[in-house]
């Protein structure tokens, strides 16, 4: 499971453009996303680096937590 703090995720909105960038490089990515907490915790195959750059891509300032 990869975890993230989402400095910038903001809404329902934001979750949804974040869970598609995931799931962009992960069909089967399950995204778990908490707005309140910033965080997001996804289960995935993909590697870290390959989430992160892809959430980065959509315009989220995505750093590990
Ligand atoms: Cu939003």
């Amino acid at each position: 499971m990869l975890r993230y703090t989402i400095e910038n995720m903001t809404c329902g909105h934001c979750v949804a453009t974040v869970t598609k960038a995931v799931q962009g490089v992960d069909a089967n990515a399950i995204v778990r996303a908490d707005v309140a907490g910033r965080s997001l915790e996804i289960d995935t195959g993909a590697t870290s680096e390959i989430v992160s750059a892809a959430v980065a891509a959509a315009g989220y300032r995505v750093t590990p937590a």
